[in-house]
C-alpha cells in the first residue's frame, strides 16, 4: 500500500523544521527492497516508525495524524532518506518528564530495521531540538573533574594516561592489584577490561580492597593522585548497584577517584541510566564493545558509531570508547575525528545535522584498541589535540621494562607531540618512549623506518 500522501511531504524544508524546534529529525541511508518504489517505501519506513503499519486501520483520527513522522526529503541515487519525527511521538517518563532514549531508538531504528520492502536502513545523523536536549540527562561529571582530581588545569588539562588490566580475563585479586600498582606507578587512569566483574576466581570483594590499596601506595609513591574505573555492568539493577555500592564504601575518602563503566552497547539504555541517575556524582565510563555489530562500515543496517556516540552524550556518558581513528587496532579511521568533536564541543557540524548542545556537559573521547606510545603522536596530529583518555593495554603491559614504564612512555608521546619534536630525536632524550620502539618493532619498523640505526639499537 503506498501511504506517501500521508507518510511523506517533501515541501517540508529542513530548515523551517528545525527553526520551529517541535521535530526530532533522523537522516538515514536506505534502499529499498527490489520492487518497491523509494517514496513509497520511504513512506512505509516513516508509517512503521511511528503512527502507521501496512494497512490504514479504522481508528486513527486527525490527532493520530498530527504526529505522523514524515519523510521530508529523499535521493535515491545516493540512498539518502530523512524523516521529521515529531517530539510528542516519544515517551516520556512518568516520574520527572525527561526524554529517555530507548523511546528514540525503538521508534526511530526499531521495527523499521526488519521490514519486508526494506533491503537496509542505517542512521548516520540526527537533529535534537533544543526542547529535546533539555530534557536529557546528559553527563553529570566530565573530564574538567578528573583534572581537578589530577591537579591539572580544568580547562584543557590534557591527556590522561591509562591502560586496561590485561591480561582481559584469568588474573586472580593480588595478582590483579599487582598489576594495576605497577601501571599507576607511572600512569593515571586504569579501568576493568569490559568483561572484567566478579569472575569465581577474583571476587570483587577480594579485589577491590586489595585494588584500593595499590591505589593509595601508588598515590604515596608517586604524590599524585590516581583513577580507577570500575566495570559495574550487570543484567540486574540491584546487582549493579551492590557492585557500585560496595566498591563506594571500599575507596571510602578516595571515592571521588572511582569512575563507573558500563558496558553500554550491549547492556543497552537501561544500564547507562541506572549508573548515571543512581551515581551522579561518579564519572561515568561508557564502554562499546559490541557495537561493531551495528556500526561498522561493513553493516548497513543499524547506525553509526558517530550515532552511538552522540546518543551517549544524551544518555549522560561522562566518556564514551570513540576508537582510534585508524591509528589502532580495532576498525576506524582519521575522519572518525568528528565523533570526538560531536561529543566534545558545545556546537558542532555532523555528517547531516549541525548540532548544539546548550550548555550540556561534554562527553570525552576516550582513546583506546591497540595503542601504545608510538602510534600516538599521529593519533594526536590527526585529532589536534589531546584533551582525552586514552587507555593502552598492550601498549603498557607490553612495554618491555614494565607497566609503569609503559605509562611514562604514553605521556612521554604525547610531551613529544605537544612540543612538536621528532620522535626519533624525542626518543633520544626519553628512555621509556626509546624502549617502546624495542617494546613494539612491528610498529616502529612501519612508523619510524631506520628506527634501529638512528638509536642505536642493533639486535
Ligand atoms: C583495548 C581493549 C578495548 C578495545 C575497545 C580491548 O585493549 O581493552 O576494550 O580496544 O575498543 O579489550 O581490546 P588494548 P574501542 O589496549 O590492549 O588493545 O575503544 O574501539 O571500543
Ligand atoms: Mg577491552
Amino acid at each position: 500500500m503506498d501511504q506517501s500522501n500521508r507518510y511523506a511531504d517533501l515541501s517540508l524544508k529542513e530548515e523551517d523544521l528545525i527553526a520551529g524546534g517541535k521535530h526530532i529529525l533522523v537522516a538515514y541511508k536506505m534502499a529499498p527492497k527490489t520492487g518497491y518504489g523509494y517514496l513509497e517505501a520511504a513512506a512505509h519506513f516513516a508509517a512503521e516508525s511511528s503512527t502507521g503499519t501496512n494497512v490504514e486501520v479504522s481508528t486513527t483520527d486527525d490527532f493520530t495524524r498530527s504526529v505522523d513522522a514524515l519523510v521530508y526529503y529523499i535521493d535515491e541515487a545516493t540512498e539518502d532518506m530523512r524523516i521529521a519525527y515529531p517530539i510528542d511521538l516519544f515517551d516520556r517518563n512518568v516520574t520527572d518528564g525527561r526524554f529517555m532514549l530507548v523511546s528514540f531508538l525503538t521508534l526511530a531504528i526499531g521495527n523499521n530495521q526488519g521490514m519486508g520492502d526494506i533491503k537496509h536502513a542505517k542512521m548516520i545523523d540526527f537533529y535534537m531540538p533544543e526542547r529535546v536536549i533539555q530534557m536529557f540527562d546528559g553527563p553529570a561529571k566530565d573530564i574538567s573533574d578528573l583534572w581537578r582530581i589530577l591537579g591539572r588545569p580544568i580547562k584543557d588539562g590534557g591527556y590522561i594516561a591509562g591502560t586496561i588490566i590485561k591480561p582481559k580475563l584469568g588474573l586472580r585479586p593480588q595478582q590483579f592489584a599487582d598489576a594495576a600498582y605497577q601501571f599507576w606507578l607511572g600512569g593515571d587512569f586504569i579501568k576493568n577490561d569490559e568483561p572484567q566483574g566478579n569472575q569465581v576466581f577474583a571476587p570483587i570483594k577480594k579485589t577491590l580492597p586489595l585494588v584500593y590499596d595499590s591505589l593509595k601506595r601508588a598515590q604515596d609513591e608517586t604524590g599524585q593522585a590516581k583513577l580507577f574505573s570500575m566495570n559495574i555492568t550487570a543484567d540486574d539493577h540491584y546487582e549493579m548497584l551492590a557492585r557500585a555500592d560496595f566498591a563506594l564504601e571500599v575507596f571510602g575518602p578516595d571515592a571521588d577517584k572511582l569512575a563507573f563503566l558500563v558496558d553500554g552497547y550491549v547492556g543497552g539504555p537501561g544500564m547507562v541510566t541506572t549508573a548515571r541517575r543512581q551515581y551522579p556524582s561518579q564519572y561515568l565510563h561508557y564502554h562499546r564493545a559490541g557495537h561493531g555489530a551495528v556500526t561498522s562500515p561493513s553493516a548497513k543496517r543499524g547506525y553509526t558509531a558517530f550515532v552511538l556516540a552522540k546518543m551517549s552524550r544524551l544518555q549522560g556518558a561522562s566518556g564514551i570508547h570513540v576508537g582510534t581513528m585508524g591509528y589502532g587496532k580495532m576498525e576506524g579511521e582519521g575522519d572518525d575525528r568528528g565523533i570526538a568533536y560531536m561529543i566534545e564541543r558545545d556546537e558542532c557540524q555532523g555528517p547531516v545535522y549541525f548540532q548544539k548542545w546548550y550548555g550540556m556537559k561534554p562527553t570525552t573521547p576516550i582513546i583506546s584498541g591497540g595503542m601504545n606510545a608510538l602510534r600516538l603522536p599521529g593519533f594526536f596530529k590527526n585529532l589536534g589535540h589531546g584533551n582525552v583518555i586514552n587507555t593502552a593495554g598492550g601498549g603498557s603491559y607490553g612495554h618491555i621494562d614494565s607497566p609503569a614504564a609503559g605509562a611514562v612512555s604514553l605521556r612521554q608521546s604525547y610531551e613529544c607531540w605537544k612540543a612538536g619534536a621528532d620522535p626519533i630525536e624525542f626518543a633520544k632524550e626519553h628512555k621509556e618512549f626509546a624502549r617502546a620502539f624495542e617494546s613494539f618493532p612491528g610498529d616502529a619498523d612501519k612508523l619510524f623506518p631506520g628506527w634501529r640505526e638512528k638509536l642505536g639499537v642493533h639486535k
